[in-house]
């Protein structure tokens, strides 16, 4: 066995890990002890990584062989055709007819050739990433004050802060091992505030000392309130104000509006709420903040970061151990890709397209006259210009643009129009594959070598432990291979711009862009990395990367001072009105990663949240005449979809929200259906966090569920062949389940029966045909159930239920199959369709702990019998049941239901 040391690929904490393999096959991942991001630990997803590459998942899964029009073919004539493509394009059309989208799960130096191969090679800036939908709103909030796209903190600043503000960011989620840490923080230092913005109780909320449950859209009216009050009670750092900054006069004239009272009138707060978060932001010795898309998903998205960041400058909590304003990157390389400039207004090295200098200095170092001028299309534009026809071919690498983009209706029209489009996939089931004319297949976690930058401006090698599968190939490679095959079309005769064989010598022209300007690497090199991650800026002569920015309060700007943003208050984009009287708010899930490629391969991940829903406040679910888990048409003023609803008090009335990933993979429509693409007008990032929408019930009263245990290596080919079903219903899902056992299960509903063809189809994918199966049948009531049994271990259990028609036996069928409990005794009643079975019913219960598989009615029950304090029983608890003890993503959870019990007692 081999270890090898690398990053997960997941969220930007960008914990190490070491990979386990026998050289040919992934076997194991491990936390990175050594890793200054996460000391050895890793969350749900990262433990799970090894089981999403292993081979019987991936046999099927994984792109192996370029695909043209669905046919395989060679590599060369792959990049044949679409050298010939893109070149027949920018000489009929110009360069602006073509557009790059990729993405912030690229590395370092796959980014780079890009960046190179469509300003440099081909002469337009129409490159842009999915970054745009992320983090462009905190790059141009950090330009707007501090003068450059640079994160000030760093981790260990969690550790030296007297007061924590949590904005718009559900840490306990999506960044969980840096979440870790900030409980080890609490329990060294009890006195430690912490303070959590956000329209939702969110777990991370749940456990803050105060939680600012503002009505969405409306956080820059509750930071200039918090200024308000700081400038009114004293607690800004007038010194720090005098000597490091531009602009307080502006601000002040704006702020002076929002009042105690007019702040808690527009964010829904009371003003003892507002009062407590600016004395303990202002009053702490150090205030860091911690913030993602809340903030950034927002037509106010520069704005909000903006006028957070004055909060800092205003009471001087910046430069200093625990205090700034640190925006927490969502992808694992989104830093990466801001570096090398890879957006449609960036250049190398954070400089800026607009920029005339810049622009120059780049042409400089590319050895070219010129750099194209014209500001590029950023990523819904570029879309939006794909569906007009001025873009006539996209190609589109590491990103699912068919589920991830706002306002699908507009990005199947740009797939559909587009000439040609090419997609550098590493798996094939993704929705953005079904529209590609050219599938090229990327080599992926665990196969590739190059560099990526985490949250807090770390360096990280990536290391390939094995060969990649098939003929897939590294994103660079392909970049280059393509780009080479233009130039000797478009610029024949003269050298290549992209000469380079390995990601070394693409990061060492990386490098070289980087001297004199804010994130410095000159005095970094390859072998340095190699032995160790190591934060930039890092010039040359340094010893060290510089972990804390502005430590001398000299501030990226011309004259050193940052600059206060002087910004109004403005609500969101899209207007609740009689007809759409719901915010539908959409985020992340703990245990899934965005379009699910590969956190949704295995049933382990799907535990915690099995299936998709919308959650609803009781109040509109009562209103509305819903229950938990009736089907609800969902609609916004661009399209609609069905879902289950779900009750939860967790958000407030008229709110509403929906897990992002839940795409058109796994639930007929996909949520993006509904999603606004309203930007923020500087930093032109798409408002996800906010849509209006209209809920009513849904008419489907014919249902049908099926589920089985099936074979690893067919399970993710039978979910293709399941989603291939879903337009022949109102509503349809496919979701996997299962912890060593791989299952699948189908959902759906419609106004009337399914065909009897329709069933029979679905009856033969979950194998209840045959004598193996046992049925019962009434056609003319549109009633179907069919069970199979299989011996395991001595016991009969059951394999595969299908239930049409009538599907209440699911209550207790469904837990039958999937605790894998005997069912011998239960004879004909398999088949009666009765919603309770003879006898005791088997518990169903969701999943709280995903390493160790335990339920949420095992911890209840274990809890029944224990006293004494929380700590006690919580640790107690772990021992018994070992919940929470190895990744411990579920620890705020644990802490709730403790908490929660010992309130009932
Ligand atoms: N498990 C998991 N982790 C991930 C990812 C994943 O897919 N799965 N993806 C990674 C990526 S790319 C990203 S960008 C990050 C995202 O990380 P986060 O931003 O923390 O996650 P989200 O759930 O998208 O949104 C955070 C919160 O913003 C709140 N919010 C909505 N509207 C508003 C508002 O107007 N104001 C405020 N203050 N808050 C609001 C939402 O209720 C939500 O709880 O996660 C990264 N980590
Ligand atoms: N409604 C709503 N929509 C959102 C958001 C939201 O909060 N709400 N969040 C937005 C945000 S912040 C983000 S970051 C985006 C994410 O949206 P996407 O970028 O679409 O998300 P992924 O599913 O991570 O897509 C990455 C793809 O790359 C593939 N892949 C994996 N490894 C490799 C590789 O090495 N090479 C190549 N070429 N491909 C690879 C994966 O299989 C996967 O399909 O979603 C955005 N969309
Ligand atoms: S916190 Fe989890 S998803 Fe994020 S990098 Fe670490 S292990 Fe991966
Ligand atoms: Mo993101």
């Amino acid at each position: 066995m081999n270890e090898t040391k690398s990053t997960c690929p997941y969220c930007g904490v960008g914990c190490g890990v070491l990979i386990e393999s026998d050289g040919a096959q992934i076997t194991g991942v491990r936390g990175d002890p050594d890793h200054p991001a996460n000391f050895g630990r890793l969350c749900t997803k990262g433990q799970t990584l090894h089981l999403t590459a292993s081979a019987p998942i991936t046999l099927h899964a994984r792109l192996r062989t370029p695909r043209l029009h669905g046919q395989a073919v060679s590599w060369d004539h792959a990049l044949d055709t679409a050298a010939d493509t893109f070149a027949r394009i920018a000489t009929e059309h110009g360069p602006d007819a073509l557009g790059f989208y990729v993405s912030g799960q690229l590395l370092t130096e796959d980014y780079y050739v890009f960046n190179k191969l469509a300003k440099g090679v081909l002469g337009t800036n129409n490159i842009d990433t999915n970054s745009r939908l992320c983090m462009s709103s905190a790059v141009a909030g950090y330009k707007a004050t501090l003068g450059a796209d640079a994160p000030p903190a760093c981790y260990d600043d969690i550790e030296h802060a007297q007061c924590l503000f949590i904005a718009g960011s559900n840490m306990a989620w999506a960044h969980p091992v840096l979440y870790r840490r900030l409980e080890d923080a609490r329990r060294r230092t009890p006195a430690m505030k912490v303070i959590v913005v956000d329209p939702r109780r969110t777990e991370t909320a749940e456990q803050a000392d105060l939680h600012l449950q503002l009505q969405p859209g409306t956080d820059v009216a509750l930071f200039h309130g918090m200024l308000h009050l700081m400038l009114w009670e004293g607690l800004t750092d007038t010194q720090h104000i005098a000597d490091h900054t531009h602009g307080i006069e502006a601000l002040k004239a704006i702020v002076r509006e929002f009042t105690p009272r007019e702040t808690a009138r527009i964010t829904g707060l009371s003003e003892d709420q507002i009062v407590q978060a600016a004395r303990w932001f202002g009053g702490s010795t150090a205030t860091l903040s911690l913030y993602c898309q809340g903030l950034n998903q927002s037509s106010s998205g520069t704005d909000k970061n903006a006028a957070l960041i004055n909060l800092h400058l205003a009471t001087g909590q910046i430069g200093k151990p625990g205090a700034g304003p640190f925006s927490l990157t969502g992808q694992p390389n989104a830093m990466g890709g801001r570096e090398v400039g890879g957006m449609a207004n960036l250049l190398s090295a954070h400089r800026d397209l607009a920029n005339p200098a810049h622009r120059a200095e780049v042409a400089r170092l590319w050895g070219l006259p010129e750099v194209p001028a014209k500001l590029g299309k950023t990523a819904v534009e570029m879309f939006q210009a794909a569906a007009d026809g001025e873009i006539k071919a996209l190609w589109i690498a590491c990103t699912n643009p068919a589920q991830s983009l706002p306002d699908q209706a507009t990005v199947t029209r740009a797939l559909q129009r587009a000439e040609f489009v090419v997609l550098q996939e590493a798996f094939d089931h993704t929705a953005t594959a079904n529209f590609a004319h050219l599938l090229l297949p990327a080599s992926s976690w665990g196969e590739k070598e190059g560099t990526v930058t985490n949250s807090e401006r770390r360096i990280t090698r990536v290391r390939a432990a094995v060969p990649a599968p098939g003929e897939s190939r590294a994103d660079w490679v392909i970049a280059r291979d393509f780009g080479q095959r233009l130039e000797t079309r478009l610029r024949p005769g003269r050298p290549t711009l992209l000469p380079w064989t390995t990601p070394e010598a693409v990061w060492n022209e990386h490098r070289e862009t980087t001297r004199g300007r804010d994130l410095d690497i000159s005095g970094l090199s390859w072998q340095l990395l190699d032995h160790a991650p190591q934060c930039w800026p890092y010039p040359a002569g340094a010893t060290s990367g510089q972990e804390r920015l502005y430590t001398d309060r000299c501030y990226a700007t011309d004259d050193g001072r940052a600059r206060f943003a002087a910004v109004p208050y403005r609500a969101v984009a899209e207007a609740r009105d009689a007809r759409f009287p719901f915010s539908l708010n959409t985020g992340r899930l703990r245990d899934q990663w965005h379009g699910m490629s590969r956190s949704g391969s295995i049933g382990r991940l799907f535990g915690h949240t099995p299936e998709p829903a919308i959650d609803l406040h009781p109040q509109d679910m009562a209103r509305l005449r819903l229950q938990d888990g009736d089907l609800a048409t969902v609609a916004s003023r661009r399209g609609s979809l069905v879902l289950p609803v779900r009750s939860s008090t967790n958000l407030k009335p008229t709110q509403a929200f929906v897990p992002m990933h839940w795409g058109p993979e796994l639930v007929t429509g996909g949520v993006n259906t509904l999603a606004s693409p309203a930007l923020c007008p500087q930093s032109r990032q798409p408002e996800l966090k906010h849509a209006a929408i209209n809920i009513v019930r849904a008419d489907l009263p014919w249902r049908l569920v099926a589920m089985a245990w099936c074979d690893e290596s067919q399970a993710l080919q039978l979910r293709q062949q399941l989603r291939s079903l879903f337009g022949g219903f109102g509503y349809a899902s496919c979701v996997a389940f299962g912890h060593e056992r791989s299952g699948v299960l189908f959902r759906a509903a419609a106004a009337g029966p399914a065909s009897a063809a329709t069933l029979a189809q679905v009856a033969a994918l979950f194998g209840l045909q045959g004598e193996r199966a046992l049925h019962y049948q009434d056609v003319r009531r549109g009633q179907h159930r069919s069970v199979r049994l299989g011996m395991v271990q001595g016991q009969q259990q059951l394999q595969a239920v299908l239930l049409a028609g009538n599907t209440r036996a699911e209550a207790w069928l469904a837990p039958l199959l999937q605790q894998q409990l005997p069912a011998q005794t239960y004879g004909r009643a398999l088949l009666s369709g009765s919603a309770t079975p003879p006898g005791p019913a088997p518990v169903c219960s969701r999943q709280v702990c995903s390493c160790f598989d335990v339920s949420e009615a095992q911890i209840l029950h274990a809890l029944t019998a224990s006293t004494g304090p929380a700590d006690t029983r919580l640790a107690r608890l772990q021992t018994q049941l070992r919940c929470g003890t190895q990744c411990g993503s579920c620890q705020p959870e644990l802490q709730r239901l403790v908490t929660s019990q010992s309130l009932a007692a």
